[in-house]
């Protein structure tokens, strides 16, 4: 193991889990300040900020305020999409797409002690995903969501357990899963789940966050 890799360490000891995937466009009757404090309060370890519509102005100034919110709860914070805004609001990772930069030019930019993540949706991007530097990967979507548009094929429980041989690396499964799918994703091989509308658009967001952790507490 590099140094490099160890002064990371630290920080992939929160690679599972519950991931809260906050996007203002997916909320329904909250601000992403008050869900991100929703979730540090319960114990949510992992928090992704997603701005794809607003001015870096504005994804800087939300970005700032959730990333002084995550700190305090202990959460990481970690930025979609751009590696520019992740190091304005010193966050601890950015999460890449498969079409945003590719992971070694994101790392020549963040620097070696930043987290990276990276969305895979099939064994060939998993596989590749191997020879990369980074830390963990999404994998879906893993059932069919209104969420995301246009988005890649669903890979199903099986597709996760095929992917699941191929790479040691964290998996978070991602894609229309509700609480009662967890327990059947960590059997599959995933490490944790990343979730937006089951927590974001849940009528009782107190409960979602109950029923999303919970098969994590047993399973410790
Ligand atoms: N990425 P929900 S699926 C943001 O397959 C995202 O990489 C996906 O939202 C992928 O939990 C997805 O509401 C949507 O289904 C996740």
């Amino acid at each position: 193991m590099t140094s490099l890799q160890t002064s990371r360490l630290p920080r992939h000891s929160h690679l599972n889990g519950l991931y809260l995937i906050a996007d203002e466009r997916w909320t329904s009757s909250c601000s992403l300040p008050e869900v991100v404090q929703e979730a540090g309060r319960v114990g949510v370890k992992l928090v992704q900020y997603r701005n794809k519509t607003g001015s870096m102005q504005q994804a800087h100034a939300v970005g700032c305020e959730l990333r002084t919110m995550a700190k305090k709860w202990g959460m990481l914070f970690i930025v979609n999409d751009r590696c520019d805004l992740a190091m304005a609001v010193e966050a601890d990772g950015v999460h890449l797409g498969q079409t945003d930069l590719p992971v070694a030019l994101a790392r020549n930019l963040v620097g070696p002690d930043m987290l990276i993540g990276l969305s895979t949706h099939n064994a060939e991007q998993v596989q590749a995903a191997t020879n990369e530097d980074v830390d963990y990967l999404g994998f879906g979507p893993i059932f069919p969501t209104d969420t995301k548009l246009n988005h890649d094929p669903v890979v199903g429980l099986q597709g996760l357990k095929d992917i699941r041989a191929l790479t040691s690396l964290p998996i978070f499964a991602i894609g229309g899963i509700v609480p009662e799918s967890v327990s059947q994703l960590c059997q599959a091989g995933a490490n944790g789940v990343a979730v937006a509308s089951g927590i974001l658009a849940a009528s009782d967001r107190p409960q979602a966050f109950k029923q999303f952790l919970a098969p994590f507490h047993l399973s410790t």
